[in-house]
């Protein structure tokens, strides 16, 4: 049955999906995203995965964040306007974020680069999964409560996207990172069928799995990635992809296909897989549009 439909995205695939800039193009038509996270403890995440956006084609980003960080990340993304939130030990204090703050007029909203855990960043979620009436992609900390947070994932009705390395997606089905890797389609469908959501399941030969059970598998990327940063930089890719197309599966596996590309040519071109830092892809991701 449709169900059970798994197949390899291919450069065909990509090509055939991914939009293209009209000559008459102004920044509206490349939609208007928003980024959530960072902290005093980890800025580089989020100033990361906002630039690979940008290098996406995002049209306008806005990056929200706690605002002792604002001057790192503006200095490293000039491109991105600001949300400020308010803070708490250097993190969004997200149990001060009120009734009338809106994170409305957004085309898409992705959350989780850097967030860190702290008890306030539930409150910040729950209000994303409930408020935010645009595609929603969560990761790294941002998934981190979500155990705790299924009646509001199963009654959202947008679409919700969650994109866990193995360790994580143990932590949102209670199982090891190991017993995820040895059953990776199975546990997908299941939890993507379970909650209604898309799911990007990370590590090499990635799957995006669809809220009907649809799979779809990456061959692009390589052990460069293997190293912190990484996952951020898609988010920033994801987000980039979902703001300029209207079909999401094809969003996430372009923009899987595109990061995997990427760190493959940056590996061909110049460095090794050993000696690269993960700043580097995003320098890296026009050789991987241009390819494709
Ligand atoms: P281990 O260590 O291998 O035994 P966490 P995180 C496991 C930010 N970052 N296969 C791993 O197990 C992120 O954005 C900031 C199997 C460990 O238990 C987040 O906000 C950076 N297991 C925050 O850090 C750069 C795997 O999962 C656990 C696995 C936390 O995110 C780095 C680790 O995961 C980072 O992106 C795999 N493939 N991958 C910065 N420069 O600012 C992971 N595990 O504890 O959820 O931590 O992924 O580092
Ligand atoms: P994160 O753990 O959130 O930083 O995400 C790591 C990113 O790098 C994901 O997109 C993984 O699919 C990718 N990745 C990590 N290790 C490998 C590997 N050995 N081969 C291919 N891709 C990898
Ligand atoms: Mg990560």
């Amino acid at each position: 049955s449709i169900n059970v439909s798994r197949k390899v995205w291919t450069k065909s695939d990509v090509q055939k999906t991914l939009p293209e800039r009209k000559v008459s193009a102004n920044k509206g038509d490349h939609g208007k995203g928003l980024l959530v996270g960072g902290s005093l403890q980890m800025p580089g995440a989020l100033s990361m995965s906002a630039s690979a956006c940008i290098y996406s084609g995002a049209g306008l980003l806005t990056t929200a964040l706690p605002s002792s960080i604002l001057s790192i990340v503006s200095n490293n993304v000039p491109e991105t306007m600001f949300l400020l939130l308010p803070e708490k030990d250097g993190g969004i204090a997200g149990e001060l974020i009120g009734k009338d703050f809106s994170f409305e007029n957004y085309d898409a909203v992705a959350a989780g680069p850097g967030l860190g855990r702290e008890k306030g960043t539930k409150n910040l979620v729950r209000k994303l999964i409930s408020e935010v009436e645009t595609p929603l992609l969560l990761d790294a900390d941002a998934l981190y409560y979500l155990p705790e947070l299924a009646q509001e994932m199963k009654r959202r009705q947008e679409p919700l996207i969650l994109s866990p390395h193995p360790g994580e997606m143990g932590r949102l089905t209670g199982l090891s990172a190991s017993e995820v890797n040895k059953r990776r389609f199975e546990i997908s469908r299941h939890y993507a069928q379970e909650y209604g959501c898309y799911l990007i399941l990370k590590g090499p030969y990635t799957i995006v799995t669809t809220p009907q059970g649809g799979q779809y598998i990456n061959q692009t990327g390589n052990e460069a990635l293997a190293r912190g940063g990484t996952g951020d930089i898609l988010t920033g890719i994801a987000l980039g992809m979902l703001l300029q197309n209207e079909s999401i599966s094809s969003s996430l596996c372009n923009a899987v296909y595109a990061h995997g590309l990427t760190s493959d040519l940056a590996v061909q071109q110049k460095y090794t897989s050993t000696s690269m830092a993960s700043s580097d892809l995003i320098h890296h991701l026009p050789l991987a549009f241009r390819t494709i």
